[in-house]
C-alpha cells in the first residue's frame, strides 16, 4: 500500500498560484512570475545559508547599511541574488531592499514595469554565525497610474500595507519554509532538497485566536510604553494563567512560530528606536498582511499597520502582532 505521501499530488508555488488565480478571471499569470522568481532566488539563498561556514560567506564584509547596521556577507549575496532572480522577469519595475539606500528601476514604472517588489534580503543576519533561523521576507505592489515619469520611483513605492497585491516569507530553519499570500488566503510549502522545489503542505493556515505565548525582548523594557509594561507584568501573574516567552532574535521565525502556534510578538517604541526597529514597506506590512489572512491582527500600537502610510522607504515602525485576541488584550492594556 503506498504511504500517502506517494499519493499526495505535488503542488508546487507556481502551480498553486495558477490554481488560485483559476478563481479570479481578472487575475493574470504576472504574480506567479514574480512569486516563481522569489522560489528560485531563496533556493539559491538557502543553498549558501546551509553553507555559510564552509562557502566563506560568514562574518562581517566591514561595511553598514543604510540601516546603520554592519553589514554581513550573507546579506550581499541574498541582496544580489534576489536582484539578479527578479530584475529580468519583464513586469518588474521597481525592487526595493534593506541593503540599499535607493530603490532600483528595472523597467520604467510609467512603462512596462507593473509591479514593484520589496524586500529584506535577510533578515536576521545577525544570527547567521551562530547558525540560529534567519529569513527573507517580501512584499509586492503594483506602480501607481496616476505619476508622470518625473516623479521617479519612490513615490510609487510609498504605499499603505492594504495596497499589496502579495506577500511573503521564507525561514531557512531545520526546513526551508515558504509562505505567502495574494489575499485569498496563506498557503505554505516546505523546500524538497531531493529536488530542489518548494511543495504546498499546508493552505489557509489559520492562526489559532489564543496563545499563551509573548515574543519580545524584555531587556528595554524599562523604555516600553507603560500599558506594556502592564500588559508584560500580568502576563506574570497566575491570574493571567501562566504564559511562555519566546523570543529568538529574529523576526521571520518568531513571526512563523506565532502563526502556527498562536501568541504575540511586539516589538515596542523603545528609548533607543522610539519610532521601533522594524521597518514598515519590507518588514512589517507583508508580515501584517500575512497575518491578517490567516485570521491574527497587526498594529502599532495605535493602528491597523496596513493603513499607515509610510514617509520614507525605510521608515520603521513599532509592531503589535499575533492571534486577535491576544492582540486585543495588550491594546486593552495601552488604552
Ligand atoms: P533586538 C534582527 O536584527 C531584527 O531586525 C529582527 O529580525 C529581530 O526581530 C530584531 O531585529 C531583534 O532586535 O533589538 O531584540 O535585538
Amino acid at each position: 500500500m503506498p504511504n500517502e505521501s506517494m499519493t499526495k499530488p505535488i503542488v508546487t508555488i507556481v502551480q498553486h498560484i495558477r490554481e488560485k488565480q483559476r478563481a479570479f478571471p481578472t487575475a493574470t499569470g504576472d504574480l506567479s512570475w514574480i512569486l516563481s522568481g522569489i522560489a528560485l532566488a531563496t533556493r539559491i539563498i538557502q543553498s549558501y545559508v546551509r553553507r555559510a561556514g564552509i562557502a566563506d560567506v560568514l562574518g562581517e564584509v566591514g561595511t553598514t547599511n543604510v540601516q546603520g547596521e554592519l553589514v554581513q556577507k550573507l546579506d550581499i549575496v541574498a541582496n544580489e541574488t534576489i536582484l539578479r532572480c527578479l530584475g529580468y522577469r519583464d513586469i518588474v519595475g521597481i525592487m526595493v531592499s534593506e541593503e540599499d539606500d535607493e530603490p532600483t528601476i528595472v523597467k520604467s514604472p510609467t512603462g512596462q514595469g507593473k509591479y514593484i517588489v520589496l524586500f529584506d534580503p535577510l533578515d536576521g543576519s545577525s544570527n547567521i554565525d551562530v547558525n540560529v533561523s534567519i529569513g527573507t521576507i517580501f512584499s509586492v505592489l503594483r506602480c501607481r497610474d496616476d505619476l508622470p515619469e518625473s516623479e521617479g520611483a519612490t513615490p510609487h513605492c510609498l504605499q499603505p500595507g492594504v495596497k499589496q497585491v502579495a506577500a511573503g516569507y521564507v525561514v531557512y530553519g531545520s526546513s526551508t519554509v515558504l509562505a505567502y499570500t495574494t489575499g485569498n488566503g496563506v498557503h505554505m510549502f516546505t523546500l524538497d532538497p531531493s529536488f530542489g522545489a518548494f511543495v504546498l503542505h499546508t493552505e489557509n493556515i489559520r492562526m489559532p485566536d489564543q496563545g499563551k505565548m509573548y515574543s519580545v525582548n524584555e531587556a528595554y523594557l524599562d523604555s516600553f510604553p507603560s500599558g506594556v509594561q502592564d500588559y508584560l507584568a500580568w502576563a506574570k501573574t497566575p491570574e493571567s494563567g501562566g504564559y511562555g516567552l519566546r523570543y529568538i532574535g529574529s523576526l521571520v521565525s518568531d513571526f512563523h512560530r506565532t502563526l502556527l502556534k498562536g501568541g504575540v510578538f511586539m516589538y515596542p517604541p523603545t528609548a533607543k528606536n522610539p519610532d521601533g526597529k522594524l521597518r514598515l514597506l519590507y518588514e512589517a506590512n507583508p508580515l501584517s498582511f500575512i497575518a491578517e489572512q490567516a485570521g491574527g491582527a497587526a498594529t502599532d500600537f495605535k493602528q491597523r499597520v496596513l493603513e499607515r502610510q509610510p514617509d520614507s522607504l525605510h521608515a520603521r515602525t513599532p509592531l503589535l502582532m499575533g492571534s486577535k485576541s491576544e492582540v486585543e488584550r495588550v491594546m486593552g492594556f495601552m488604552n
